[in-house]
């Protein structure tokens, strides 16, 4: 007879108000930079897997999208359905919060989960911006009182701080069962859906306020000729007056977020990178349905 160690596999639900630090989370969890990031809430608009396989466990993580209530646009419908979806299957959620009291926004993504049968893992994130490491106690009491969570681990997602003790939090807390995916897979998206998520974030970090969600990023081309990948993206917004702000004075800006969005796509692709990038206006995208599902938004 063997004594085989027991395998562990499940869907992982990362979860929490928008900026608490999700996206980064789920990236150094994984070690590899997957899911976009940027101090603007929101920026995560498309639920992303991050498969992630260590020794004989793998954990699913799913990244969310914020949940949108302001305005009801077409685009934000689409975001709350996103975030709705990705609760229903998962075997651990991991409840995000900030190192700053808790708050409202907090208690409302609590709500939406407490239904829920699964092992909730509480994450302090940010705690190297914390002052006084006095405070983490008092946190902690008050975050137990919320909620019967499984545990509650303080780190930061930023600095990769404690994050071995919440995998192996999350691994104990997994089903045993067979894999998901294959041992080398590391998302369930293609790789022109990640290529247009950097150049998405980019824009974003350069231009969040500027910009307020009325942005999108369609993959032209993306072929590999010899050891080069050929990427043509095509970046949309809703006013010409937009289009000026990305291009930037004398092309500078548009240069600038395509020298960015190449080194992420080399060090993710693992490959020589010849990216272009164009601005087009095509009006009134973020409220067409029918729009959306054409730039790969929808069911
Ligand atoms: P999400 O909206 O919950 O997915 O949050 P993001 O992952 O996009 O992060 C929001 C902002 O918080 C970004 O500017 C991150 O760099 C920052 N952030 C995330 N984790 C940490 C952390 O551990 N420490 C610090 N100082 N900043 C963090
Ligand atoms: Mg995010
Ligand atoms: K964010």
């Amino acid at each position: 007879m063997t004594d085989e160690p027991v395998t562990r596999s499940g869907f992982v639900g990362i979860l929490g108000r928008p900026n608490v630090g999700k996206s980064t989370l789920m990236n150094h969890l994984l070690g590899q930079k997957l899911s976009i990031t940027s101090r603007k809430p929101q920026t995560t608009r498309y639920q992303l897997l991050g498969i992630h396989t260590v020794e004989q466990d793998q954990m699913v993580f799913v990244d969310t999208p914020g949940l949108h209530t302001e305005e009801p646009r077409a685009l934000n419908r689409y975001m709350n359905r996103e975030a709705t979806t990705a609760l229903r299957d998962v075997d651990v959620v991991v409840f995000v919060v900030d190192r700053d009291l808790w708050n409202e926004g907090d208690a409302n993504v609590l709500e939406r989960f407490s239904h829920l049968q699964c092992p909730v893992l509480a994450v302090i994130n940010k705690v190297d911006q914390m002052p006084d490491t006095d405070q983490l106690l008092p946190h902690i009491e008050w975050l137990s009182q919320q909620y019967p969570f499984t545990e509650i681990v303080p780190v930061s997602a930023l600095r990769s701080r404690n994050l071995d003790r919440l995998e192996s939090a999350i691994r104990s807390h997994l089903p045993e069962g067979p894999h998901h995916f294959g041992d080398d897979d590391l998302t369930n998206r293609s790789s022109r859906f990640l290529a247009a998520e950097m150049i998405r974030e980019k824009i974003t970090r350069q231009l969040g306020a500027e910009l307020p969600y009325t942005m999108a990023v369609e993959i032209e081309t993306f072929e590999q000729e010899g050891n080069t990948l050929h990427i043509n993206g095509l970046i949309l917004v809703e006013r010409q007056g937009q289009k000026k702000i990305v291009i930037g004075d004398k092309g500078s800006r548009l240069r600038q977020i395509g020298q960015e969005s190449r080194l992420d796509m080399e060090s993710l692709f693992g490959s020589k990178v010849m990216l272009r990038l164009w601005v087009k206006v095509r009006k009134g995208w973020a409220d067409d349905e029918r729009a959306l599902r054409s730039l790969g938004y929808g069911d």
